[in-house]
């Protein structure tokens, strides 16, 4: 079974978070959830990170607010695929952890999806363990068509009232 890592910095980040994990967990993936922090615990980051591809973990997803290093730290630990998730838990709405997400430096890159995009970060996630994974491939394709499905009946809807 497929194993991703969702990590956030803060309890307070779980809100969102979570609807990443129902998404993994509706597709079929094995969730490790956790909360790290690269300030708060710096060392258990560290750990986490250079233990997780012999624990098992294929692909890390890392949520964060603020000066949010989380998935850069884990990036720079790990030889593991990581996607950040720049969490808008601040005064400055999010524009802070997305530039500290984003921005990494060349030779460790964190795939980032948008402030707040819990969703994406699940879909996309699958998609990239998909690669190995065939059946995560044919229940993306079956989501593309559900969601299309859903817009044309609202459009539909829209059209008739
Ligand atoms: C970040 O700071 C966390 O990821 C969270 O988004 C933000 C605020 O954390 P708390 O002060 O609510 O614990 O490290």
């Amino acid at each position: 079974m497929a194993k991703i890592a969702l990590v956030m910095g803060s309890k307070s980040d779980y809100e969102r978070v979570q609807v990443c994990e129902k998404i993994l967990k509706d597709f079929g993936v094995e969730v490790e959830i956790r909360i790290i922090s690269a300030h708060r615990t710096p060392s258990v980051a560290e750990d986490f990170a250079k233990n997780a591809e012999k624990n098992g973990i294929e692909l890390i997803i890392a949520a964060a607010g603020k000066a949010a290093h989380l998935a850069g730290v884990l990036a720079g630990n790990s030889p593991l695929p990581v996607i950040g998730i720049p969490m808008k838990s601040s005064t400055l709405d999010g524009l802070d952890s997305l530039l500290s997400v984003v921005q990494m430096p060349k030779g460790v890159p964190v795939a980032t999806v948008a402030i707040d995009g819990v969703e994406n970060a699940g879909i996309l996630a699958v998609q990239i363990l998909s690669i190995k994974y065939p059946a995560f491939r044919e229940k993306i394709k079956e989501y593309k068509l559900k969601m299309e499905a859903d817009v044309i009946a609202l459009d539909k809807e829209m059209q008739e009232n």
